[in-house]
């Protein structure tokens, strides 16, 4: 079945509830060290906050994909007609800005576009602003945790034809690795045996580059991570103070990840959820981590979940790939 175009988005949301919240936070505190889901991250403030970030002289991230992805978006299109029916459906993972799909979209054109997020307040901007710029694709926004145990919602209710699953800004480096995979082979799943997936990889660089990225002078990243005690607070009854944390983000050669925490100044006791946990001085909380993956470590990575490269495209410095990949097992 086709979606219908329509001169307003559709959205349909599939938010989590606050029930589902205070598990998953519990759980988080229970850790150790103590780490909480990445997307808790990502409420209005901290959306804005994220935006903020990309537009950080340090953070060159953004600005790299969305050049690369206009640079490379017909030979993209190519590399996806050849010689196959051409993908129907967009579907945009974590679709939290409309910069990084609107060169796609200008290149494919596609007649529908499915974006999934798990903040309403970006879905809403980010759909009504890519419905105005390209009227012909139909355009839905899902509100939903795409990465959550409940799994992605029954889209095969929207299209029964080629889908191509969307994937940028290096947000795969917000999982662990063994995350990583379970969430591309839920993509897999998602796309069904003919779906392509297009993703977005930042890669390892100098660590001086890669920790100025994420501890910018204007100190954005730093109220991103304590925005995150401020979101507790309101929804689990918390009575964190978000000052008394710094924000600390450093290379961890080993695992090739950044580490973000905000680590206690003092100890302290702080309530949460209707329970009390204790924070030693200097205990740090994980707030995210972000993983580079060079192309042959994550070439590697997406064969473990079941895909299969065909392409690659690298801005002129090679700090990120977009990598095309098909299932490996397709028709
Ligand atoms: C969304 N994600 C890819 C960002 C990153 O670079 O890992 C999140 C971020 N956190 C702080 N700065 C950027």
């Amino acid at each position: 079945m086709a979606v219908p175009a329509t001169a307003a988005p559709q959205l349909i949301d599939l938010h989590p509830a606050a029930a589902d919240l205070e598990a998953l936070v519990v759980q988080g505190m229970e850790r150790q060290p103590r780490q909480l889901p990445a997307w808790l991250l990502y409420d209005a403030e901290g959306s804005r906050l994220f935006e903020a970030i990309c537009e950080q002289p340090e953070y060159s991230l953004t600005r790299t994909e969305v050049a690369l992805l206009e640079s490379s978006g017909p030979a993209i299109a190519a590399a996806l007609r050849n010689g196959q029916e051409q993908p129907a459906v967009v579907l945009e993972f974590g679709a939290g800005n409309a910069r990084k799909a609107s060169p796609l979209l200008r290149a494919l054109e596609p007649p529908a576009y499915v974006a999934l997020d798990i903040s309403r307040s970006a879905l809403e901007a980010t759909c009504t602003s890519l419905q105005a710029a390209h009227p012909a694709t139909a355009v839905l926004g899902i509100c939903c945790d795409y990465a959550g145990a409940s799994g992605l919602p029954p889209l095969a209710a929207l299209t029964d034809r080629r889908r191509l699953g969307f994937y940028p800004g290096s947000s795969i480096g917000n999982f662990e690795p063994h995350e990583a995979r379970s969430l591309l082979g839920q993509f897999r799943r998602l796309l069904g045996p003919s779906g392509l997936l297009l993703i977005g990889v930042d890669q390892p660089k100098a660590v001086e580059r890669l920790e100025a990225a994420y501890n910018d002078r204007a100190g954005v990243s730093a109220a991103f991570a304590r925005n995150l005690l401020v979101r507790l607070n309101r929804e689990l009854q918390g009575n964190f103070d978000p000052a008394s944390f710094r924000y600390q983000a450093r290379w961890d050669a080993l695992h090739s990840r950044i580490a973000m925490a905000l680590v206690s100044r003092r100890a302290q006791e702080v309530r949460l959820a209707g329970r009390s946990w204790p924070f030693q001085a200097g205990e740090a909380l994980i707030t995210e981590y972000s993983v580079k993956y060079g192309p042959a470590a994550f070439e590697q990575l997406a064969r473990s979940a079941g895909w299969q490269p065909l392409g690659r495209w690298s801005d002129p410095q090679d700090d990120l790939s977009l990598h095309l990949l098909a299932q490996a097992d397709s028709p």
